[in-house]
């Protein structure tokens, strides 16, 4: 079974690396903030997901990436081959929605992918339901949009990763098995 891959992406300082680090058991406490260079591979396996009533596990590859348009260079190899796009914020941050939009548009959209592929975190430290995540809601009204909390322990973050994988897999699913009827049809037509 092959691996799947996961971009993370989002403006700067919004909370990847402390995310992705965390998903991957990987967590630094006491957490600085360094700025990513580039992009960081975190390899692990995930068990226990739901597909179709049955419990299966997948090796993930999750590219914890810069928010910083220095690295530009870097998307068209990190979007290549992508399964689907964690998307994150700080609802403390202005503009998130336009910087979201850049990235839905090249990550999604410029690798035919849709809403289901997609998933929004946020971060709210203050708990304010910011004007942002109001404004987020209604530009990616197809997209699951989720506050998480990485300090808060966590539980609720790792369980709609889980949600999410085991959407995706199941639409990644659903699409071979499509490709392979209209193969066979093309076969069967032929
Ligand atoms: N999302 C999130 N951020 C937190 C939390 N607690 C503290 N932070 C702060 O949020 C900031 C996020 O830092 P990073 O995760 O390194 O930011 P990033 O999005 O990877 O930034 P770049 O790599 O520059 O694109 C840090 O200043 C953290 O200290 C938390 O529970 N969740
Ligand atoms: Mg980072």
């Amino acid at each position: 079974m092959h691996t799947l891959k996961l971009v993370m992406i989002g403006p700067t300082e919004s909370g990847k690396t402390i995310i992705a680090n965390f998903l991957a058991d990987a967590t630094e406490i006491p957490y600085d903030y360094h700025p990513t260079q580039g992009v960081r591979i975190l390899e692990f396996e995930i068990n226990d997901i739901l597909v179709n009533n049955e419990r299966i596990s997948r090796d993930l590859e999750l590219w914890d990436c810069s928010g910083n348009h220095k690295f530009k260079n870097c998307w068209p190899a990190i979007r290549k081959n992508v399964h689907g796009i964690i998307l994150v914020y700080s609802a403390k941050m202005k503009d998130s929605s336009k910087k979201l939009k850049e990235y839905y548009d090249y990550f999604v959209s410029g690798a035919k992918l849709g809403p289901n592929n997609c998933v929004i975190l946020f971060f709210d430290a203050d708990n304010t339901a910011s004007s942002s995540s109001k404004m987020i809601s209604s530009s990616f009204p197809n997209v699951s949009h989720v506050k998480c909390n990485v300090s808060d322990g966590g539980d609720k973050l790792k369980a709609d990763f889980r949600l999410f994988l085991s959407a995706l897999i199941t639409l990644l699913h659903e699409n071979k098995e499509e490709k392979l009827i209209l193969s066979d049809n093309i076969l069967f037509a032929q």
